[in-house]
């Protein structure tokens, strides 16, 4: 039964709501699902139904939902101060202590960031950052920036020019000039009869083909997910990350490590880019910098590259009016103290992801399985229709809505990426809630062979 306030939030909804990413036609005909409450890795909807978060919102709730120490981090900030800028010669405690603590956290040599308010502003600003870069360096010729098929990097103008999903661009006629793309280190897709390290190497040797194509002297930049979330959980053979290094450094080139969904612990490492040995110029921090809980991104710049744009930039035209607001700044600051001093990144490395990613591959014989990939609390399983051929489905995208909604029917969520089923739950999952979460996986991949015919 539908009550009465679920069904009165349904017709607003229908009336008054575009939804990002969604048909709004078909949703306004299905009625949208309202979630009122969370606690731990599970929310609760308007019907009372109890659903396990194996998404951890939209890759971002990391410390999962109900953190007493968050929720007070925010209310003492709102009452002291709930706004202030940090243009104008000012700052505000939060914002200048969240800066040195993620100078601590980061990476050596990342000493500075510079605040937006999601994944989106701050990829778009890193845009800004590397024109600005090689016009002070007096090479204004170096512009084009080099992205990847199936890439995630957001949905501005650039961030989304940046993505490389051809979903994106279509509609809005993008991407801009100066932005390309060059094969994803994708082995289950490319590799039939070669090893994760020829495809590995094909697929970053591509790039310094892309570059000798356009000439050295007119690339800006590559940028990269450590691991591609949205794209279809596609992690990089281990050779990959280092020989893209090398390609960079010999063609002086920047090194962009989009760490939105990796950072902050989820490879089980702080950093995606400390998981796969990247040394990146610039990294892209957004999601679990906060947990969600306010939005708050951020641009890590490294030392490298901090020189020309502090002494020689003159003044920076650029920032947005919650640029290190100071409530969102004051959670992610907590957000942080609670990883660090209650090891959390530490116990996804060595105790629940490596949980996760057994139990999840004990799924690998089913036969709609074709690979079960990831690392830490981050995973994908590719729904195919041939194994051995590392056939995919034509056209995709059924098997994955249809498993994705049979795990919802269990009270389990999960996201379908094409026919990718991925996950990435709240770092704080127990060994209990895996099990929770695998067990679903199980029913909804033979609900989804039974219905597929398979
Ligand atoms: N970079 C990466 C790697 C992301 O995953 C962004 C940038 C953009 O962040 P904002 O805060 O502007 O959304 C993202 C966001 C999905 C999904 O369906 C993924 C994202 C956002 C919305 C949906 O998997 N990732």
């Amino acid at each position: 039964m539908t009550s009465n306030a679920t069904a009165a939030w349904r017709n607003s909804d229908r009336n008054h709501h575009l939804h990002p990413f969604t048909d709004n036609k078909a949703l306004a005909e299905q009625g949208v699902r309202v979630i009122t409450r969370a606690d731990g890795v599970y929310l609760w909807d308007s019907e009372g139904n109890r659903l396990l978060d194996g998404m951890a919102g939209l890759w971002c709730v990391n410390l999962g939902y109900g953190r007493r120490e968050l929720i007070d981090a925010a209310s003492r900030q709102l009452e002291e101060l709930p706004y202030y800028n940090t243009f104008f010669q000012s700052a505000t405690p939060p914002a200048i202590e969240l800066s040195a603590m993620l100078a601590e956290v980061t990476p050596e040599g990342f000493n500075q960031v510079f605040f937006a308010n999601s994944g989106s502003e701050a990829n778009d600003t890193i845009v800004k950052m590397v024109r600005y870069y090689w016009n002070l360096l007096g090479k204004p010729a170096k512009k084009t920036i080099i992205s990847r098929d199936y890439a995630y990097h957001g949905v501005t103008l650039a961030a989304a020019s940046l993505s490389g999903l051809p979903a994106m661009h279509k509609p809005f006629d993008l991407p801009l000039e100066g932005f390309v793309h060059t094969a994803a280190p994708y082995w289950y897709r490319y590799g039939q009869g070669l090893t994760p390290e020829e495809v590995g190497l094909a697929t970053a040797r591509a790039l310094e083909t892309k570059i000798e194509e356009l000439g050295a002297d007119t690339v800006a930049a590559f940028i990269g997910e450590p691991i591609m979330g949205a794209g279809g959980l596609i992690v990089p053979p281990d050779n990959y990350w280092p020989e893209i290094q090398r390609i960079c450094r010999a063609h002086d080139i920047l090194l962009i490590a989009d760490e939105v969904i990796c950072g902050f612990g989820r490879t089980g490492n702080w950093f995606g880019s400390d998981t796969y040995g990247i040394e990146p110029d610039f990294m892209t921090l957004a999601k679990g910098l906060s947990s969600g809980y306010l939005p708050i991104s951020g641009v890590m710049i490294h030392d490298r590259v901090a020189g020309p744009i502090f002494e020689e930039g003159g003044e920076f035209i650029h920032g947005f009016t919650y640029s290190g607001h100071p409530v969102a700044a004051a959670v992610a600051l907590e957000n942080i103290r609670i990883l660090r001093d209650e090891k959390i990144v530490e116990a996804v490395g060595s105790d629940s992801g490596p949980y996760l990613q057994a139990r999840l591959r004990e799924l690998a014989d089913h036969p709609l399985v074709g690979e079960v990939r990831g690392i830490g609390l981050i995973a994908g399983i590719e729904l195919v229709e041939d194994k051995a051929a590392h056939k995919s489905f034509d056209p995709e995208g059924r098997a994955g809505i249809l498993c994705r909604d049979a795990c919802m029917a269990q009270g389990v969520i999960v996201r379908a990426t094409r026919d990718v089923i991925v996950m990435s739950p709240p770092l704080i999952i127990t060994r209990a809630e895996i099990d929770e979460l695998v067990a679903a996986l199980a029913k909804g991949l033979d609900e989804t062979a039974a219905a597929m015919g398979a």
